[in-house]
């Protein structure tokens, strides 16, 4: 070994093992649709440069985040379209997936989990949002992080569940409940913490955490905040009840650090990040 190989390191990637890994991580820095505070282009590097620096360790999974073996490939090229960014990330994604490994992505905006859900198979998807992207278009824009959801439901047979909302219309939860998503609103997930898991599909799971699912509080350097959110104990401790189901992905996005000084959305996201790396890794390890 070189002194080079002792003493450098290819940070911030935040690989523990190598291309063998069960659980590849890519960035994905596109915020193009970004409809209010843009900057989630920054993010998965920031988060990886909290990965790096918070204790990763789990008290309550009893797992330590260091220990397990991840791959990081990296982030996906500059690009300035949307269907430059879909194509990219569907193909990058898909062969992770073929190769069957659990995929954990970093936004960048939540537009980055239309091109990888579409590549589920078998796997249900779950997702933490304040929000749920049901929009039929905003701002003349029919593909956004506003319509995601909506346009992945449309256009995939998927079984989905979604967790956390509360800035939301009546229409739009009547959109969810026509569109056969189980909803889990943030109300539901205070007063009885059974009902996430009352409401998940039995199989593999795919999980998409927006952070501004917390409470602007705790997570302000977000692209769309929403005062009364959850609580990190809340967020974390959902998250925790999925111990031991199978877990195909996940995503964590909308970090942006330009509207984050202190750092603390990163780190938050990277806290998150972490539990879902635990958990994919029980997922696989029993
Ligand atoms: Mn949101």
């Amino acid at each position: 070994m070189s002194y080079t190989d002792l003493y450098t390191n290819d940070s911030p990637k935040i690989s523990t093992g190598g291309k063998d890994s069960p659980i590849y991580v890519l960035g994905i820095p596109f915020d193009f649709t970004s409809s209010y505070r843009p900057g989630s282009r920054f993010g998965p590097d920031s988060v990886r440069q909290a990965y790096w620096n918070i204790e990763i360790v789990d008290r309550e999974l009893g797992v330590n985040a260091e220990n397990i073996p991840i791959f990081d490939l990296g982030n996906i090229s500059p690009v300035t379209s949307v269907d430059g960014m879909i194509d990219m990330v569907r193909k990058v994604s898909g062969e992770a997936f073929a190769q069957g490994k659990v995929l954990g992505s970093i936004g960048g905006e939540h537009l980055i989990t239309l091109p990888i859900a579409s590549n589920l198979k078998d796997a249900s998807i779950v997702v933490f949002d304040a929000h749920f992207d049901l929009r039929d278009e905003l701002y003349g824009l029919k593909v956004s992080h506003a319509t995601f959801f909506r346009r992945l439901l449309e256009s995939k047979q998927i079984k989905a569940v979604h967790a956390g909302a509360h800035a939301y219309l009546d229409d739009e939860l009547q959109s969810a409940r026509n569109l056969g998503v189980r909803v889990i609103t943030q109300e539901n997930l205070r007063n009885d913490r059974r009902s996430l898991l009352d409401a998940l599909p039995d199989g593999p799971l795919y999980i998409s955490v927006d952070t501004d699912v917390l409470d602007p509080s705790c997570a302000p350097g977000v692209g769309n905040p929403e005062p009364g959110g959850l609580a990190y104990s809340e967020l974390f401790d959902a998250l925790r009840s999925l111990k031991g189901r199978k877990i195909v992905g996940f995503d964590v996005n909308e970090v942006s650090p330009p509207y984050d000084p202190s750092g603390i959305t990163s780190i938050a996201a990277a806290k998150v990040f972490s539990i879902l790396v635990i958990l994919s890794w029980v997922g696989i390890n029993g």
